[in-house]
């Protein structure tokens, strides 16, 4: 099975920026550890991050019949973009929602988020361990799914 990881706007920036808030750990470190994870779980990941919206609604789309789950970190996207959510669920592919910071102890902008209600499950504030969590709640998702077949 194929899993594909997204992340969005300045996350291509990680451990280079704002460790305070987002951690020391570069989006490649934590892309690499994610791979491994996958791969001994028996699921292949690919990894895609811009800072383009049209550009991440593209890869969604891509990912329609060759991708069983996706795990997203939409960055700023996640508050604004009625886009990113429209592909996500016009390709009906099972989705984790995941961000490093605890939104929801930030900025009132950053409490709405326009994936969570359609999500999976949603993993929020610890760091770039929430990558790690989201994936172990796809995979647990996606064989859960596949034993009630
Ligand atoms: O906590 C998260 O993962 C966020 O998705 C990160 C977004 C933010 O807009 C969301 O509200 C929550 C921002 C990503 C910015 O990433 C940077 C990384 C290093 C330096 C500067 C920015």
């Amino acid at each position: 099975m194929s899993l594909l990881l997204i992340n969005g706007p300045n996350l291509n920036l990680l451990g280079q920026r704002e460790p305070g808030i987002y951690g020391m750990d570069t989006l490649k470190s934590i892309e690499s550890r994610l791979h491994e994870l996958a791969k001994a779980e028996g699921f292949e990941l690919e990894c895609f991050q811009s800072n383009v919206e049209g550009e991440l609604v593209n890869r969604i789309h891509q990912a329609f019949g060759k991708v069983q789950g996706i795990l997203i970190n939409a960055g700023a996207y996640t508050h604004t973009s009625i886009a990113i959510r429209d592909s996500l669920l016009g390709v009906s592919i099972p989705y984790v929602e995941l961000h490093l910071s605890n939104t929801y102890s930030r900025e009132p902008f950053r409490h709405h988020s326009y994936l969570s209600d359609k999500a999976v499950g949603l993993v929020s504030g610890f760091g770039p361990i929430s990558y790690q969590l989201a994936l172990q709640g796809l995979i647990n998702y996606l064989r859960m799914s596949q034993q009630n077949k």
